[in-house]
């Protein structure tokens, strides 16, 4: 049996005999029955982030420990992993060695996780992935996942640049800044963006290269690219930061973001609704990264031993020039 189960189980028992004792009975009267409920104690929570490489993952920090709080009744132990997985599997071999109720993991990337969920399975430990997913061949070591539908992100993408550049006669040159590879946002994303695409023989992707989703290395390889290039009609970068160091790159070149080039990126973070609006970036695909209430809410059933459903999407929207007034960047939570 999980062991939050038998928390709760060896909690009810132990209460339902001190109801015994005291009512002489199995049922207690109304008023009784009521005490006899068991409170839920804190619930120890790890949660393995993977870094602060974006405004995105600050917002998506943010969110967390805002909903995972003593007075929403957890107990956070945070572990920042700067992007790399070594950190993640250590933070998660510690919240073992602490002994958590539950344990989170925002995954820098898919694979590499069999070994360390095997070790929290035995541990009677439930694990519950943020954002990101991992890939396993045992579905029991994964509780429930909750995050984006990346290669719906992708494909939204395409559909929107077919309506934008699918009449156009002559090639249209797409270079893509992908996302950390091997991470479900980049997988997604890539698979989704190409896929929607194949039927447009005009779209021809002639560069490609991960900018790790930070805004200098967004940045340094969006430069080299237009020194490889001289034809880059549109721009696909998998989140805002990187969409925002390929903007001073194509500025420094003497080209103008929006109209020379067409921006695409991903996340929708406020900062990037702004350029929207100025038409620095031509189309915003949202990526919500405000997971901590579903997180809490999850963790919490879990522990009761409530049943949760495996997979949670959130939802997500497009933002235009059309769409993104001063009003909707000034209610956006990031
Ligand atoms: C997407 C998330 C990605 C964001 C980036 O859910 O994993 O990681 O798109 C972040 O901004 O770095």
């Amino acid at each position: 049996m999980r062991r939050s189960i038998k928390k709760v189980a060896a909690g009810l028992l132990a209460t339902m005999m001190i109801g015994t004792m005291l009512t002489g009975c199995g049922g207690g009267n109304k008023k009784d029955s009521g005490s006899s409920k068991k409170e839920t104690s804190e619930i120890n929570i790890g949660f393995s982030q993977v870094g602060a490489e974006s405004d995105w993952r600050v917002a998506n920090t943010k969110s967390m420990k805002s909903a995972l709080t003593a007075k929403n009744g957890f107990k956070l132990s945070f572990a920042d992993a700067q992007q790399k997985q070594e950190n993640q599997t250590k933070a998660v071999r510690e919240f073992i060695t602490q002994g958590v109720d539950v344990i989170a993991i925002a995954p820098v990337t898919e694979t590499g996780w069999e070994t360390v969920l095997k070790e929290a399975k035995k541990a009677d430990i439930p694990v519950i992935t943020v954002d990101r997913q991992i890939k396993t061949s045992d579905d029991s070591l994964i509780t429930a996942w909750v995050g984006s539908d990346f290669k719906k992100e992708g494909v939204k993408a395409a559909e929107w640049l077919i309506k934008e550049k699918g009449k156009e006669k002559g090639d249209v040159n797409i270079a893509v800044l992908q996302g950390t590879i091997g991470s479900s946002a980049e997988i997604g994303r890539t698979k989704g963006f190409k896929e929607g695409i194949k039927d447009q023989k005009n779209f021809k992707i002639i560069a490609s290269q991960t900018g790790e989703f930070t805004q200098a290395k967004g940045q340094e390889v969006m430069e080299s690219f237009l020194k490889q290039n001289k034809d880059i009609d549109v721009v696909v970068a998998q989140n805002d930061n990187m969409a925002f160091g390929a903007i001073d790159a194509l500025k420094a070149a003497g080209k103008t973001p929006g109209k020379d080039v067409t921006i695409i990126s991903f996340d929708a973070i406020k900062a990037a609704l702004k350029k929207v609006q100025s038409g620095e970036i031509n189309a915003e695909f949202e990526c919500n990264p405000l997971h901590g209430p579903r997180v809490a809410e999850l963790a919490k059933k879990i522990m009761k031993g409530e049943k949760v459903d495996k997979i949670q999407y959130v939802d997500e929207q497009v933002f235009t020039k059309d769409n993104t007034t001063k009003e909707v960047i000034n209610k956006r939570a990031y």
